[in-house]
């Protein structure tokens, strides 16, 4: 309904059943949704773009969809203030060390405990895309270091300091790193970033919150680094695996945040979503499919 109030001259049809995805997938020429199974996407004649609706397409058949030209674009853009306030919150959780408040007023005990302060701090951002660059600008009024992990730190970005992924530079970051905030998308040199040896290079006093995709975290390593104390905790909105099956040892520690791929979704989200797939649609229709490609 959002994107049919965007578009009104064009018709908007909703696929309900797989026999519907099947009809629609094979009749028209711009498809929206999550996901596109590569056995429905072999029946994509007349398809020119897929808007997919995620921010990150690392989980779509990128290689097949190429080969028969089909333009895909992403949702980068409609995670702002959802995920920076979920990124803000998991770390000032850890911060104040709300969870040991909770758990003395669980038992209704009124006894102090350490908490600590934000200011001062440094805190690591691995991705300064759309998401990366809300973190930071609400991480701003803390007064915290920051540094921004990006492939060509050419580029610069709103982090006090911006590199590479090359080992020295990510090395020498990590190990000054209190918050590593993980806000970039899995691609082949992010699967594992953060695996036993980051883990080795982290200050124990370190807490690790990941709102990008589980696997660019090694979860045996992580796992490994949280029995052995080696970080101070995580905050994880991803997993690898995802759903998190009931008996995984992370659902064991206390100093884990696990929320279920929830940071994004809110009401706002899907007008943000509206907005960006009816703006590719419109430029689909003025210039083509590949004039939808930039968000
Ligand atoms: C779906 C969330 C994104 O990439 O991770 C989100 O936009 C998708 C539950």
């Amino acid at each position: 309904d959002a994107i049919r109030d965007r578009l009104p001259d064009h018709t908007v049809d909703l696929a309900r059943t797989p026999a519907e995805e099947r009809e629609a997938i094979e009749n028209v020429r711009f498809v929206t949704g999550m996901t596109l199974e590569e056995e429905l996407l072999a029946a994509a004649d007349s398809l020119d773009v897929f808007a997919c609706a995620y921010a990150g397409t690392g989980h779509l058949p990128l290689a097949d969809l190429e080969d028969r030209g089909v333009t895909v674009t992403n949702a980068s853009g409609v995670h702002g203030p959802n995920i920076g306030e979920h990124v803000v919150g998991a770390i000032l959780h850890f911060t104040r060390r709300f969870h040991v408040g909770e758990r003395r007023q669980r038992r209704r005990e009124w006894r102090h405990y350490k908490a600590t302060e934000l200011q001062g701090s440094t805190v690591t951002i691995v991705g300064l895309g759309a998401i990366g660059q809300s973190v930071c600008t609400r991480l701003e009024p803390f007064g915290v270091d920051t540094i921004g992990v990006r492939y060509t730190p050419a580029k610069g970005g709103p982090t006090d300091e911006v590199i590479g992924f090359e080992d020295a530079a990510f090395d020498d970051a990590l190990a000054r790193t209190d918050y590593l905030v993980l806000a970039c998308p899995l691609t082949e040199t992010t699967r594992g970033l953060i695996d036993r040896e980051a883990f080795i290079t982290m200050d124990p006093e370190s807490v690790l919150v990941n709102i990008a995709r589980g696997p660019v975290v090694d979860t045996d390593a992580l796992v490994a680094a949280l029995r052995s104390n080696r970080i101070r905790g995580a905050s994880l909105d991803v997993t690898d695996p995802e759903p998190l099956p009931e008996d995984h040892p992370l659902w064991t520690f206390e100093n884990v945040q696990i929320t279920p791929h929830n940071a994004g979704h809110t009401p706002a989200y899907y007008d943000r979503l509206a907005d960006i797939v009816a703006e590719n649609r419109r430029r689909f229709d003025e210039s083509g499919p590949d004039a939808a490609l930039e968000n």
